[in-house]
């Protein structure tokens, strides 16, 4: 694969309802759209990184900068034999990895297309449809939050996820419980609390829960470690999780039970497969999380997750869970089972809705 061209959009797209984490709201999602040429051949790609620097460090705005700057002018003109071969030409970069990410996406939707091969088939997924569950943000009060729980379980979504963050714990997770006694339900803090709440956290684990995601900060792997020695609930890492180094010294110290991989978080599908590998290997469960991508994203999501130990439910809804126009030609949709398709067309399987590109970039660049 030569690379001769690239075009970048930064896009801002309507969400369909505004979404709420313990790192604030957003009714509109950031991200980048890259469109990629080797061998006259496009692929496509998206940077998951949003507005502002409220889940990760990264932000669409750093990750133009450094595809800009510093990736793209290494990778023109490079010839990669493999979608993998590009992270030792960007090894140089540190960090950014939800930039790297995005490029890596786009050859391995390039690399599909030459050799009339799904990205599910490249990564070697097993499955034809994944299960999947919905992520609910944080609603004005618990009552509300039962009521949209509920709509999603009439939607046929059969696993929960709520968004949790002091003072909004206990009681929504509760009263979800309570409506809901026997639905699979997780909460998600985004690293909301420290060691010093652990009391308040300690009642979560009367409420037969799935995992609590992420509920310390990023850098506190070894205070999760003594978190997750006061917990039943297995502790569930997210944002800690950068790497397979990562992966590996959070199993090692006991500071999880279970690993969300999301390909943007950890520099690529690539270092995404190898963490999976990885836990397969030991039955350590590992499920496939979501950043509100929009179809292009959702495919690779979809692929990865097709691997055979994402055996927990992904945070990977159907499109009008988001979007009510979306930049991909294809919607994804939820099977009566609480699944969704992994799609089958060569590479990322997806085609692009031009006129929502234009309605929806606000500044675009190309590279050659
Ligand atoms: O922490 O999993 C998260 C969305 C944006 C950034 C971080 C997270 C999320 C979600 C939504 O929980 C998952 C989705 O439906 O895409
Ligand atoms: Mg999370």
């Amino acid at each position: 694969m030569k690379i001769e061209q690239i075009e970048i959009h930064h896009l801002r797209m309507p969400l369909k309802s505004a979404f709420e984490t313990s790192f604030g709201r957003s009714v509109t999602r950031d991200c980048l759209f890259l469109r990629v040429y080797a061998d006259g051949i496009e692929g496509f790609g998206e940077c998951a990184a949003d507005y502002d620097p409220g889940y990760s460090s990264e932000t669409a705005g750093t990750s133009w900068y450094i595809l800009q700057e510093f990736i793209f002018p290494k990778v023109i003109g490079m010839d990669f034999s493999h979608p993998a071969d590009f992270q030792e030409c960007v090894a140089n970069v540190r960090g950014h990895r939800m930039a790297k990410a995005a490029l890596e996406m786009a050859l391995w939707d390039i690399y599909g297309k030459q050799n009339n091969q799904s990205l599910k088939n490249l990564l070697n997924g097993t499955k034809e449809r994944v299960e999947v569950g919905v992520s609910v943000g944080i609603q004005k009060d618990p009552t509300t939050l039962v009521k949209t729980v509920e709509k999603y379980l009439e939607d046929g979504y059969q696993r929960i996820k709520i968004k949790i963050k002091p003072g909004r714990d206990i009681e929504d997770a509760k009263a979800v419980r309570s409506a809901f006694p026997l639905i699979r339900l997780q909460v998600d803090a985004n690293s909301a609390y420290t060691l010093k709440d652990a009391q308040r956290l300690i009642p979560l684990d009367e409420l037969n829960l799935l995992l609590i995601e992420q509920p310390l900060d990023e850098e506190d792997l070894w205070d999760h470690h003594k978190l997750q020695k006061m917990l039943r609930t297995p502790i569930c890492l997210d944002e800690s999780i950068l790497s397979l180094q990562h992966a590996r010294q959070a199993l090692e110290m006991q500071s999880c039970r279970v690993i969300n991989i999301k390909a943007g978080r950890v520099g690529g599908l690539s270092e995404g497969k190898k963490i999976h590998d990885y836990c397969y290997q030991q039955s350590v469960p590992v499920w496939c999380g979501g950043m509100l991508e929009t179809g292009v994203g959702r495919a690779s999501n979809l692929a990865l997750a097709s691997l055979p130990g994402f055996t927990l439910p992904g945070d990977i809804s159907a499109t009008d869970r988001y979007y009510d126009e979306d930049i991909t030609n294809e919607r994804f949709i939820l099977n009566a089972d609480s699944t969704i398709d992994v799609p089958s067309g060569v590479g990322l399987g997806i085609t692009i809705n031009e006129k929502a590109i234009s309605k929806y970039s606000i500044r675009k660049y190309y590279a050659k």
